[in-house]
């Protein structure tokens, strides 16, 4: 940031009770003191923005571009506040009139800009670009609706419209508008800003297009529109179903409207600088997250030769200099291929440029296997990126690994400078400093401030690892989240918690891989284990949360499952006492905030080889729960810093999976045959009991699923897990010892500070 605008933002700050009241004044004609919650919630947006408008990005001769479909930015106002260094001056100003900061920041709605993990990790790295100072901005869309909004019905998941823009979001209309072309069809975009504050220091610009002919009557029940209205419709829904040719077609729009906006975005910025287009790379970067922006590559290419007088092979050179690409995901179904024919509809002014782009491939390599285009006419997007781009990069260590030896195999043969390592990693700001005050007061009593800008400090908590006191304050911190939790889950969801109890927590997005289900059968033992008369030491809580894409029946399912487990469960006189069972609605980010500095067990299941990485994992390690998970994603990089006594590992390796697959040789019903614990278990799924509370086609569904096909080897781990966790619930009551895996998992969180992955993209990557 300049002097200049340091000056001016202290300035405010200096007199910002004075500020204060003059919003209020103006815009409600009254004292702060007279103001209702609601007006002083809107008096705090508007002077946050004011201190926002007043600090400048880093400027830079190069700039970092991370065009993301998602931002899943979660609530601003507390953490702008936190991140100005303003929070506890304005806490202490309405305390004096008896109102209380922390239940105003409620009333602040969340942007719905994202799904999960992707969209997350994109928010966490706008606050590390602004935090370190870094030349960057975020590329995305203004999603109206954005993710839909959970309602659970008969026990079952339904959708509607997240209504969150309004007068008071973080969102500013900007003059910039840019037209995009679908062939000869012409929309307009126009650009809004919503500003990040970096912590402590600079400010980071997250530039949002949204379609200016949109029409938001276009959505009549829940989520269902017009599909092919697109003029209309472009920027309503983040993923819609795609679960036919219009939907999958509305998606294409929607990634060139990103890719053209990003790419005119880039030229403007290099035009108003006055920079030389030859030097394009020197002054731009673009990240491209996932495969949703790819069309920025033949775009950015398009550009130059039509409007720049570039030669192809030119202009070839330069974008992939400019361009890397980050891959999330090595499911198959993520892997966007897109019919040439449907490209061809939405942007046929791209297609002669895709060709070009493959025919250099099939001109430079045999293989048909790293083609753009293959055999079927259909375009591999992750293929032109990895071709055309200058790095790329998996998410996790195991992650790049797999890409490396299997997934992108035939491509890291040709390019194996290209591949690196990009571990993940989380805001402290959001995922310490405001979610878990508390914890964030007493580690900075302890270790100093040394932490809040270098995360690795934290280490220095290790020192405690005997101490008596600290072991026993951080667990009176969890203590009174877990008190706080179950106030909460009570009022919003209606079931009363013990926050005696164990809390075991699986929060993320409903999918087989992540193995929800297998956590559901764990519970249906322990169900009938206490039926028969066992009974755990200590209670113990179950706590889930998932969305499940509307298209994606068995994630239904098992939604469905879950509920009417919670239904059987917490009604059960002789059972509830000893356990309990509370899937929450509409999880997100605000309500992520509140399960993760209240959990013990961080539930982290998935197959091996599947989650990329994970990022709740981090979370809830630095706010002292302890990972019950399989060697993959990050958690293999967890386990081996926390050490074996830290975390509970169980389940098959990544290579043992990856093999079976390549064998064919898994047969769950081989495994439903040989165990009568995991028999019972399934069976149960049908009993009379969970027919009764539930829907017999879903149930059936999802128990045949489980016999007869179980993609993701639920019934391969399930014994080991129930073994592994059964432990994890006895050595929870060793409380010494298990306070010190609390204190070694913080202790050690530093490492996964998203800080440091950015530090990393910059020096490998960017370059700035
Ligand atoms: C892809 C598709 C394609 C089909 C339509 C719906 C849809 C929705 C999302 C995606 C991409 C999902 C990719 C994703 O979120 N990956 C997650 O990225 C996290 C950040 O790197 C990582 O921690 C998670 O392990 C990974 O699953």
């Amino acid at each position: 940031m300049s002097k200049h605008a340091s000056l001016q933002r202290d300035i405010l700050i200096l007199n910002l009770e004075q500020q204060l009241e003059n919003a209020a004044k103006k815009q409600f004609g009254k004292p702060l003191a007279r103001c209702t919650d609601k007006q002083i919630y809107q008096v705090l947006v508007g002077v946050t923005n004011d201190l926002l408008s007043v600090s400048e990005p880093c400027a830079g001769e190069k700039k970092v571009y991370y065009i993301s479909m998602e931002f899943l930015i979660g609530r601003l106002l507390i953490n702008n506040l936190i991140n100005l260094g303003v929070y506890e001056k304005v806490r202490a100003i309405l305390e004096k009139h008896g109102r209380d900061l922390a239940e105003i920041g409620e009333l602040d709605t969340e942007p719905s800009l994202g799904n999960g993990g992707l969209g997350r990790l994109a928010s966490c790295f706008m606050d590390s670009i602004a935090t370190l100072g870094l030349a960057g901005e975020g590329v995305g869309l203004a999603w109206h609706f954005g993710l839909f909004k959970q309602i659970f019905k008969n026990r079952e998941q339904r959708t509607a419209k997240d209504v969150w823009m309004n007068a008071d979001s973080f969102l500013r209309r900007t003059d910039t508008t840019f037209d995009v072309f679908f062939g000869k069809k012409k929309v307009t975009a126009r650009m809004y800003d919503m500003v990040i504050a970096g912590y402590d220091s600079g400010v980071c610009k997250m530039r949002l297009f949204d379609l200016e002919s949109v029409d938001e009557s276009l959505v009549k029940r829940g989520i269902t529109f017009d599909k092919t209205a697109v003029k209309k419709n472009l920027t309503l829904f983040l993923y819609p179903d795609d679960s036919d040719e219009a939907g999958n077609l509305l998606r294409i729009y929607q990634e060139y409207f990103l890719s053209s906006c990003a790419a005119q975005l880039i030229m403007q910025q290099m035009r108003e600088q006055q920079y030389d287009y030859h030097k394009l790379p020197e002054h731009a970067q673009v990240q491209i997250n996932d495969t949703h922006p790819s069309l920025v590559i033949p775009e950015l290419i398009r550009i130059l030769v039509e409007h720049k007088a570039f030669s192809i092979d030119e202009a070839i050179d330069l974008v992939s200099d400019v361009c890397s690409y980050t891959n999330h995901t090595i499911l198959a179904e993520a892997l966007e291929t897109w019919p040439m024919r449907y490209i061809k509809k939405v942007v046929p002014q791209l297609v002669p440029y895709i060709r070009a782009l493959d025919e250099r491939v099939r001109i430079r390599f045999d293989n048909p296997k790293v083609r753009i285009i293959d055999s079927k006419q259909r375009v591999h997007m992750a293929h032109m990126d990895i071709h055309y781009s200058h790095s790329v990069n998996g998410v996790a260590a195991l992650h790049t690994e797999i890409l490396k030896k299997t997934e992108l195999r035939d491509f890291y043969e040709l390019y194996p400078k290209k591949f690196n390592n990009k571990t993940n990693g989380i805001t402290f700001r959001r995922w310490l400093m405001l979610c878990n005050p508390e914890l964030f007061s007493y580690l900075t009593e302890l270790l100093g401030k040394g932490f809040h800008k270098n995360a690795t400090k934290l280490k220095k908590l290790l020192d405690y690892e005997n101490d008596k006191k600290v072991l026993d304050r951080l667990a009176q911190i969890k203590q009174h989240n877990k008190v706080k939790l179950a106030e909460y889950i009570e009022e919003k969801e209606g079931v009363a918690l013990n926050p005696d109890s164990v809390f075991d927590i699986q929060i993320k997005r409903m999918h087989e891989y992540k193995r929800q289900q297998m956590n559901a059968l764990y519970i249906i033992h322990k169900y009938l284990e206490i039926r028969r008369g066992k009974t755990p030491k200590r209670p113990i809580t179950f706590i889930f949360g998932a969305k499940a894409a509307p298209a994606y029946v068995i994630a239904q399912d098992i939604i469905h499952l879950l509920l009417v487990l919670q239904e059987i469960i917490n009604n059960d006189p002789k059972v509830n006492k000893h356990m309990k069972l509370v899937m929450v609605e509409n999880y997100n980010v605000s309500y992520a905030e509140k399960l993760i500095p209240a959990c013990d067990i961080s539930e982290q299941i998935s197959l091996a080889s599947k989650e990329a990485s994970g990022t709740g994992n981090m979370k809830f390690m630095l706010n002292g729960a302890v990972t019950l998970g399989t060697e993959d994603g990050a958690n293999v990089e967890i386990h081996s810093l926390v050490g074996d006594e830290n975390i509970y590992i169980f389940g098959k390796r990544a290579d043992e999976v990856i093999a079976h697959y390549k064998n064919a040789d898994y047969v769950s019903r081989d495994f439903y045959r040989n165990s009568k614990v995991i028999r019972e278990a399934v069976d149960f799924i049908t009993s009379a009991k969970c027919l009764k509370a539930g829907n017999k086609k879903r149930l059936t569904r999802l128990r045949d699923e489980l016999l007869n096909k179980d993609w993701f080897m639920t019934l391969l781990d399930l014994e080991e897990y129930i073994r592994v966790k059964d432990k994890a619930f006895r050595d929870y009551e060793k409380r010494t010892a298990w306070k010190q895996k609390m204190l070694v998992n913080i202790a050690e969180a530093g490492y996964f500070s998203s800080d440091r992955t950015i530090r990393d993209y910059n020096r490998d990557i960017w370059r700035l």
